[in-house]
């Protein structure tokens, strides 16, 4: 019977806890999972006074979402997404991104910051980016409060991913710039030029960042 020298055990037994140290961490970055908090802060340039707070859970491909936020205008849709862009700053906009100087951000201008829609954070039904102006199924914000909460959200991998890291960014939508009380004025919305701007200016804006 061939006999295994103690130095060539140990060297076995390291080889083989080396490999399978691999395969765990392998696994753990192949599985998106993180517990995960944004704080919102007014959009600069376009003076909502108000703020709120998103909990955001990733398990694989499903993210659960609870969302609170005040200060917005009562009774009025407003659209609520997660942004990303592999190129984005992974940012809320700043001053700086006013490109026509109009002393307001609309979403277009924003989106060096936060990039595009990746999820429509809708009460019901879709939640893709074709959901991003599904008005009828956003919050309307009684008494300018907004809450939200929705579990088991299918997101693809690479959004998942980009929430897990930080790089995704919560912006509930809808300013009323006039203080009148609606979604009015003449500039018409850079998203859907049959709505006012100021329907889908971006409000509210927060960094998804890991607990
Ligand atoms: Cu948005």
């Amino acid at each position: 019977m061939r006999t295994i020298s103690r130095t060539t055990k140990a060297v076995l037994a390291a080889g083989i806890l080396a490999s399978s140290l691999t395969v765990v961490a392998a696994t753990t970055a192949t599985a998106n999972s993180g517990d995960l908090t944004a704080s919102l802060q007014p959009v600069a340039l376009n003076g909502v006074d108000g703020s709120g707070t998103a909990l955001v859970t990733v398990r694989g491909t499903r993210i659960d979402i609870a969302m609170a936020a005040s200060g917005l205008l009562a009774d009025a849709p407003h659209a609520a997404h997660i942004h990303f862009g592999a190129d984005a700053r992974h940012e809320c906009p700043a001053a700086s991104d006013d490109l026509d100087a109009s002393n307001t951000l609309n979403t277009s201008e924003g989106a060096p910051a936060y990039g595009p829609v990746r999820v429509s954070l809708t009460k019901t039904g879709d939640t893709s980016p074709a959901s991003a102006l599904a008005i009828d199924r956003f919050d309307t914000a009684p008494q300018g409060n907004l809450t939200y909460e929705r579990g088991q959200i299918k997101v693809s991998q690479d959004v998942a991913k980009a929430v897990t890291r930080g790089e995704a960014v919560i912006v509930i939508h809808g300013v009323d710039h006039n203080h009148n009380g609606a979604y009015d004025g003449a500039t018409a919305s850079d998203l859907d030029p049959s709505l006012p701007t100021e329907a889908t200016d971006p409000a509210l804006c927060g960094v998804i960042v890991p607990n």
